[in-house]
């Protein structure tokens, strides 16, 4: 494929034109122009270019650097004359500044380059989360080319916090835990205000590993399964080293889900009684203690736990 934007050129080369590094190809001459997409294909795929490594993690504000490493794989020489990028979503702006001063007008059959070759400069408004773009290296036979001779993808995680633990499940037969999902809130402290909110799956014996997105600082961090109070967290520090070791206990018998246990519960309790899997009455949330029957355990847990309120 060819950029026809000026001269064949992609716009991100215009500053490097006054410095003549890389010539201006001139369209009008179209003998030159068949020659050099002849020869240019022919390049194509001599080149394989490996980021290191290609998904990074930063924060709000940051400029975030990816080093590649360019090898030549063909019999022929490449020039490289031009970057350009794909796929970038809002707030992420690429600098290519680094290619243009740093790295060299061609590779030689053989050989390789290992240099940072651009940067992704995030928004200080940047919303945390994960992004991802494509980078290409354009040239070809000769400094003339402008074919796509290289290209990798990339991503960047923003406000990345890893958290590790084990939530309990109270009153439940430890083997119906794993595969149970668990709705995570991580919050402004003191407020119900999230900051990013993700599901679950837990673990045999209720272990879990996430990987969430916020600045570093000070968190409050809520959970809620489907039959058991929310519960939270307060003023847990996050921080892109990590948090392992967090624990978090479920008050079981919310079997409505709306974070209260009630009369509203008991209804639906005695609506099931005497359920299994299959039975037209069934009801996998009245099943409180995970065996497979609405019975009077689960009642015995209802009763336990009736009048509690989960946290807000
Ligand atoms: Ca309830
Ligand atoms: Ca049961």
């Amino acid at each position: 494929m060819r950029n026809n934007t000026l001269n064949g050129l992609p716009a991100t080369r215009f500053p490097v034109l006054q410095k003549l590094r890389r010539p201006i190809i001139n369209l009008r001459v179209g003998l030159v122009l068949l020659a050099v997409s002849y020869l240019a294909i022919a390049a194509n795929a001599q080149l394989v270019l490996q980021l290191n490594p290609a998904g990074q993690t930063g924060e709000p504000g940051d400029a975030v650097t990816y080093n590649a490493t360019l090898t030549n794989n063909g019999t022929t020489t490449v020039f490289l004359n031009g970057i350009g990028f794909n796929n970038l979503q809002n707030l992420i702006v690429p600098d290519d500044s680094l290619f243009f001063d740093d790295w060299p007008i061609s590779l030689a059959p053989g050989d390789s380059i290992t240099a940072d070759l651009f940067q992704v400069a995030l928004d200080p408004s940047v919303a945390y989360g994960d992004y991802a773009g494509s980078v290409t290296i354009s040239g070809g036979a000769d400094g003339f080319a402008s074919d796509p001779v290289a290209s990798s993808d990339f991503q960047v995680s923003v406000g990345a916090c890893t958290v590790s633990g084990t939530v309990t499940l109270q009153d439940y037969a430890a083997a119906a835990v794993a595969g149970t999902p668990v709705t995570m809130e991580i919050r402004l402290p003191g407020t119900t205000t999230v900051v990013d909110s993700q599901t679950l799956t837990l673990e045999a014996g209720g272990s879990f590993s996430f990987t969430a997105h916020c600045q570093t600082g000070t968190y409050d961090i809520a959970m809620k399964a489907s039959h058991w109070l929310r519960k939270k967290v307060p003023n847990v520090n996050l921080s892109t080293a990590g948090l392992t070791g967090l624990t978090i206990s479920l008050v079981n018998g919310d079997i409505n889900g709306d974070n209260r246990i009630n009369l509203a519960d008991f209804a639906q309790l005695r609506t099931a009684f005497g359920s299994a899997p299959g039975g037209s009455n069934w009801n996998q949330n009245a099943d409180l203690n995970g065996d497979g029957h609405v019975n009077l355990g689960d009642f015995a847990i209802l009763r336990t736990n009736f009048g509690l309120i989960g946290d807000p």
